[in-house]
């Protein structure tokens, strides 16, 4: 990606709280990861986003979620150089599929979580704290399942978004292998599958590492994937910001564990 073109997409991301890279993955990696989705969606007969979860560990196509420069660029520069992944789950929504509602996201074990009685009610608008990051695995049209979303709501502070239709809310239409990337303070949800076909997504949420991941893929991630994503792959997985649990002097920060002298204090 150009440096214009990179500038047009944090641009984007800044005004409207979105912007849609394309061209992430070829046609031949869509049709894997369908295929996969499919795979696993049979073997765990649960079609719910929690039901296919951790992708990564469960077929190589799902390690490119992490590995593409112009979509790691984007999502640095706005939650930082050791932003981590949240969580890889699959979504599978069939022809007759409802839609669902307008929501943020961060209310599992985000900052949309528990808002103080002092809050008010207002979340925190000031910053990027999270972007979540939707891989188009089939084309998202009109009228097929793909994400809608309310450009610029990331701005507004209330965490409860009006009832529907909100003013100017949209569908995100985008091509195959194209990546939806939005501030997850946008109001944004599923919408109806009107269609005859199957929409298929991966959804992948990053976070500020201070910030408490969906799932602790620094514990679930597979010694082999962790091994394949390099020096990379510790920050992504949270593994360089794991709080110590040894004193600060017997810590390896890098590698999220005792320094050799004191590897037998190791917790597993
Ligand atoms: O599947 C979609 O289009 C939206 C997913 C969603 O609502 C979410 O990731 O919070």
């Amino acid at each position: 990606m150009n440096q214009q073109d990179f500038d047009a997409h944090v641009l984007r991301i800044k005004l409207e709280g979105y912007t849609v890279l394309s061209g992430q993955l070829t046609d031949k990696e869509c049709q894997e990861a369908k295929w996969q989705l499919e795979r696993l969606a049979d073997e765990t007969h649960d079609y719910s986003i929690g039901g296919i979860n951790n992708l990564f560990n469960k077929a190589r196509i799902f390690e490119r979620i992490y590995q593409l420069p112009d979509l790691l660029r984007v999502i640095r520069y706005f939650l930082g150089e050791d932003a981590v992944l949240s969580g890889a789950y699959g979504s599978i929504r069939r022809p007759g599929s409802s839609g669902g509602g307008l929501h943020s996201d961060g209310s599992q074990t985000g900052h949309n979580r528990a808002l103080a009685e002092a809050d008010n009610d207002q979340r925190i608008t000031s910053h990027v704290l999270g972007l979540n990051v939707i891989f188009c695995v089939s084309d998202f049209t009109k009228t097929n399942g793909a994400t809608y979303l309310v450009p610029g709501s990331f701005q507004y502070d209330s965490f409860r978004p009006p009832d529907a239709p909100v003013p100017g809310q949209r569908i995100v239409e985008a091509s195959c292998g194209s990546v939806l990337v939005f501030n997850f303070n946008t109001w944004h949800g599923p919408s109806e599958n009107q269609s005859q076909d199957t929409r298929y997504a991966v959804l992948s949420p990053w976070r500020r590492q201070w910030i408490r991941p969906e799932n602790e893929l620094s514990r679930l991630v597979a010694p082999d994937v962790l091994e394949r994503a390099g020096e990379n792959g510790k920050k992504i997985f949270g593994i360089s910001a794991l709080p110590p649990y040894l004193e600060g002097w017997q810590w390896d920060r890098a590698s999220g564990g005792p320094k050799p002298d004191w590897e037998h204090l190791r917790r597993f």
